[in-house]
């Protein structure tokens, strides 16, 4: 999705966002389409500023960022799991900024900044779960599952999909809150049983959900908030948190190191993290926790409270070394191995 909407400089000066007629952004955007298209056109209204905005996920974008490093294009990278966020910034990709919105963030998202040093700033925060089409289930007489252990059962063989870690910031997280929960030997014990049945690794984090709300497979390892979006539009899935415990993303928002644009890549950070700039998404039908402490979760946004949730290990399951290591163990350990 390439979108590149100007809007006069009639409305240019709105919240103090005055910019020139020719002011530009360049924005990564890895949450939903719908979101980037929101935020690409409030933005621009409000500032004046031409925001040009492509959609792409968390591995595809890292990916990106480093193939142009020596010349950016990119000003901006919005959403997004925080690994490849950490990542980006210790491989020096992106800049630190000051943002004066930081202390109105939760403190979740405050950790973020801070094992960044200051680079990454948390957006917003999801939790990952299990999602499952309700008909398909009741049609076989399959109960619900309600534990990771549930999905190595015979009735699930080729009927889960969960995306592929080597493209996807979410894959990666299951992987990481796998290894925290049941410890590394185990947690790929448990993915070589997964693979078994698995029908497909998809590109991006959030295609196994969409498939299982079209009823392509039966469950999906995804996001619990993306489960939501699809059940709002009336499909017939759910979502649930593992009994045994489970992991969460925070969304992050990067200023790339070398942008082009950086007092408007500024600007935006800075809206972005508002109570305004994030009511965009609520906005937008999205279900993710916002990270300003002055916007109210929407009320169908699965509860980070509710959940048995992990201590997520930012720094070690961020670093280059160990998430370029986790991936390459499952690239050879489990997804070479026949299903
Ligand atoms: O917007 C939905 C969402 O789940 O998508 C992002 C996710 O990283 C998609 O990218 P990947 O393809 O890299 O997994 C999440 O950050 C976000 O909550």
């Amino acid at each position: 999705m390439r979108n590149s909407i100007f809007v006069g400089a009639i409305a240019a000066g709105l919240l103090g966002l005055a910019a020139p007629a020719t002011a530009q952004l360049n924005v990564i955007c890895s949450v939903q389409a719908d979101w980037c298209n929101a935020l690409a056109a409030q933005f621009q209204r409000e500032s004046g500023v031409k925001v040009s905005i492509i959609q792409k996920g968390s591995g595809e974008t890292l990916a990106q960022l480093q193939a142009e490093s020596a010349n950016p294009r990119t000003d901006v990278w919005f959403g997004g799991t925080h690994d490849p966020h950490i990542v980006a910034a210790e491989r020096d990709l992106t800049q630190a900024h000051a943002s004066p919105r930081t202390t109105e963030l939760h403190p979740w998202a405050q950790e973020l900044s801070r094992v960044s040093k200051g680079k990454a700033h948390g957006i917003y925060a999801g939790i990952l779960g299990i999602g499952f089409n309700i008909e398909i289930m009741a049609k076989r007489r399959i109960p619900q599952p309600s534990c990771w252990k549930d999905l190595l059962g015979p009735e699930y063989k080729g009927e889960i999909q969960i995306a592929n870690p080597n493209s996807s910031g979410t894959a990666y997280v299951a992987i990481a809150t796998l290894v925290q929960i049941m410890g590394e030997e185990q947690a790929f014990e448990y993915l070589k049983g997964l693979h078994r049945n698995v029908n497909q690794y998809p590109r991006s984090g959030t295609g196994p959900i969409k498939a299982a709300a079209r009823g392509e497979t039966m469950a999906s390892i995804s996001f619990m908030h993306d489960a939501v979006t699809e059940r709002v539009a009336g499909l017939p899935v759910k979502a649930v948190a593992p009994c045994e415990g489970t992991g969460y993303e925070i969304g992050g928002l990067s200023i790339v190191k070398g942008a082009k644009n950086l007092d408007n890549a500024k600007k935006f950070v800075d809206w972005a993290l508002s109570a305004p700039g994030q009511r965009v998404g609520i906005a937008a039908r999205q279900f993710q926790v916002p990270s300003n402490k002055a916007v109210a979760p929407p009320p169908e946004a699965p509860s980070l409270f509710a959940t048995k949730l992990i201590k997520y290990d930012l720094a070690k399951y961020g670093s280059n070394d160990e998430r370029k290591r986790l991936i390459a163990k499952w690239g050879q350990e489990v997804n070479s191995l026949p299903r």
